[in-house]
């Protein structure tokens, strides 16, 4: 069964898989390489991928596009308000303070989650690989912003549970990037590590990761971003400015009007990519309000005019990135390309001159930037871009400070454990450490983990957590462990709650897959390894005991409602094909209708008396008629059976035709 890797965009996806040799991207059903991310419901049946992008203008209010922007966000969030408002799509606030998009679908109102949304994306992806593979599909890699929190990440994986995947991993964007750069990079010596400066800057988001490449392995030294500065943000320039042009020169408001919003936005990301090339784009929109048709023209120059904070704004991930990996830039060997936001002329401009040098498009970012799982035997090790602390009832649980259990650049996947001195059951909360390096100031909680009871015989129990931060950067608490010590069973510490408390590092460097896919099997089937077993080859005699331990993910959807959204996805699923079919029946009616049209006039001709010929056309008239009126939106049975009808009518005529035909045949067979 293939793994396949799945790029989702906020503007296009791509699937590929990974070969022997090479990574292939897989076609969709309009032989593109990418798949536009837009959901759009029809009036009685979704149109996903190039059929929702296709009726974005058309049926804006119904399509759902840039839903990985809205996946684990709160509705209240500082920022998103504005945000938001760019949709033309309804949204509100859940009952749990997330966002619902509302809309309309087979005459009444529906409201989804982004989770179910993105669900249906996965679900599309899914089958234009199965297609593309013809064998079913459900291990996958997905990728994922680096900045992604942990309810995000948690987010991603229901999606992918509603759309019938089982992720193997989420990788960092930037990660699968250099992944599939360092796999195809041969000139690797043992002697010169190469670093290279990776700067993806797509529709919503810019990220940077500097990568070190060495034989055979990639290590990521660090992440950046600015999770909202990305090519849309040079659409909204443009869109601003001619839709303050066109309320002076032609009094209208497209501001107030959604379907000339849409138009006007499209037009100018249009207009954008002709400036990446020409000096000056015309504008043109017939008919974008009150009937009027509007005309700009805007020079590049301009442009990068208002554009300039923007510009400048780009700077500032990639000096952070620089510092955060300790490098000076006489250190840094290439500095490369990916995402189609960057084909913007000024901004490969501002890149050459923070990074002085010239940057490269040597990735073709639909082939080797996508998500992959493994080509050949290669190490990938990647960066944690934020930093994670826990606390306890008692403050800090680690010697790190403020908490800090796994800081910002450590490698991960990780595990550590915990030693602690308890009473009671107790709680372990997981936090991001420091919330001014989360994305619009997004909560720093992660998960509350609760450890207990603890069957404990002496006052002070001695309790070893084990922490893991996942392959797809999750927080999990796999183990609580009771060490009895049974020749010394008295602790006897004044501050027994900080001072003894000690973290062990288990996995500085977990580097091959195969050993990462281990060491998360291990957590679940052994008894994690501690010091205590140290102890009773000693001679001591120590007890283990298991701890129960209970999380409460902040915000998560529940078992439940995971699998109410997949029987909602199936149901849609089903709709969607019924319409697909009934779809298929009308067209077969139809050509049916032409084609015999044709034939009873020419190859049956002779096979008909002329009545027969009669009856049958005034049939088919009767039918086309039929097609284009009463019978538009007519069910499966409907069109089969008018198909049946005419047939019946036809068939005996053909059948005539048919053995003609082979009668002819068959003597010339003989004659040969
Ligand atoms: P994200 O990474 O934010 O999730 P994505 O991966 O879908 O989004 P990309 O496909 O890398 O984004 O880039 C899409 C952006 O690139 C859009 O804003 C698009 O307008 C812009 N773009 C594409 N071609 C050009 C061009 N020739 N000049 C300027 N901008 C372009
Ligand atoms: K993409
Ligand atoms: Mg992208």
């Amino acid at each position: 069964m293939s793994v396949v890797g799945l790029d989702i965009g906020n503007e296009n996806c791509i699937i590929a898989v990974a070969k022997q040799r090479s990574i292939d991207v897989l076609l969709n059903e309009e032989s593109k390489r990418e798949t536009p991310a837009a959901v759009s419901f029809g009036e009685k049946q979704r149109f996903i991928g190039s059929a929702g992008a296709a009726s974005a203008t058309m049926n804006p209010r119904s399509t759902i596009l840039q839903v990985k922007r809205l996946i684990g966000r709160k509705f209240n969030e500082p920022g998103l308000e504005k945000e938001l408002k760019l949709f033309p799509f309804e949204t509100f606030e859940s009952p749990d303070g997330g966002i619902l998009i509302r809309l309309q679908f087979m005459g009444e109102v529906h409201e989804f989650t982004p989770i179910q949304i993105l669900g249906m994306l996965l679900s599309h992806l899914k089958q234009i690989a199965e297609k593309n593979l013809e064998m079913p599909v459900s291990e996958c890699v997905i990728g994922i912003p680096s900045y992604f929190t942990d309810l995000q990440r948690r987010a991603y994986l229901d999606a992918a549970a509603i759309a019938g995947l089982k992720p193997l991993r989420l990788l960092h964007d930037c990660t699968a990037t250099a992944l599939g750069y360092g796999i195809y990079k041969t000139d690797i010596s043992n002697s010169s590590p190469v670093y290279t400066v990776f700067v993806d800057i797509g529709h919503c988001d810019t990220q940077i990761c500097i990568a070190l490449f060495e034989t055979g392995q990639m290590k990521i030294i660090s992440h950046a971003f600015d999770c909202s500065l990305g090519g849309r943000d040079f659409d909204e320039v443009l869109f601003n400015h001619f839709a303050s042009q066109f309320k002076e020169r032609y009094n209208i408001d497209v501001f107030t009007n959604i379907k000339a919003s849409v138009r006007l936005r499209a037009s100018c990301e249009k207009l954008k990519k002709v400036l990446s090339a020409n000096a000056e784009a015309p504008l043109n929109i017939e008919c974008l309000m009150d009937e009027k048709d509007v005309r700009g023209l805007i020079k590049r120059e301009e442009f990068e005019k208002l554009s300039s904070d923007l510009l400048e704004r780009i700077t500032v991930p990639c000096r952070k990135v620089l510092a955060d990996s300790g490098l000076t830039l006489d250190k840094i060997n290439s500095v490369e390309l990916v995402g189609s936001g960057s084909r913007i002329p000024a901004i490969t401009r501002i890149l050459a001159s923070i990074f002085n040098r010239e940057p490269s498009r040597t990735i073709n970012a639909s082939e080797c930037g996508s998500p992959i799982f493994r080509v050949r035997e290669y190490e990938v090790q990647d960066s944690l871009p934020l930093s994670i602390g826990f606390s306890s009832d008692k403050g800090p649980v680690c010697t790190l400070s403020n908490g800090v259990l796994f800081p910002k650049g450590h490698p991960f996947p990780s595990v550590k454990i915990l030693t602690l001195h308890r009473t009671n059951m107790f709680n372990m909360e997981a936090f991001y450490v420091n919330s001014n390096e989360l994305p619009s100031k997004l909560s720093p909680q992660i998960n509350t983990f609760t450890i207990g009871p603890i069957q404990c015989h002496t006052n002070m129990a001695k309790v070893k957590v084990r922490v893991q931060l996942n392959l797809h950067g999750i927080v999990k608490l796999d183990s609580a462990v009771l060490i009895e010590d049974q020749l010394d069973n008295s602790v006897t510490t004044n501050d027994p709650h900080l001072t003894s408390e000690q973290v062990e590092d288990k996995s500085d460097r977990i580097s091959s897959v195969e050993n990462i896919a281990q060491v998360s099997d291990n957590s679940q089937s052994e008894p994690p390894s501690c010091p205590g077993a140290g102890v009773a080859r000693r001679g001591k005699a120590v007890k283990r005991l298991e701890i129960p331990i209970s999380e409460s993910v902040c915000d998560g959807m529940k078992r439940d409602e995971i699998a109410k959204a997949e029987e909602k996805e199936r149901w849609l699923m089903q709709q969607d094909l019924k319409m697909e079919q009934t779809k298929d029946k009308k067209n077969a009616l139809e050509s049916y209708v032409y084609e015999m049209r044709d034939k009873i006039l020419n190859a049956y001709r002779s096979f008909a008396n002329e009545s027969d010929r009669e009856e049958i056309s005034r049939k088919l008239q009767q039918t086309e008629d039929w097609l284009y009126e009463d019978g538009m939106d007519e069910t499966e049975n409907v069109y089969v059976e008018k198909l049946e009808d005419l047939k019946k009518l036809v068939d005996p005529i053909e059948n005539r035709y048919k053995d003609e035909e082979a009668r002819v045949q068959a003597a010339k067979d003989l004659l040969k």
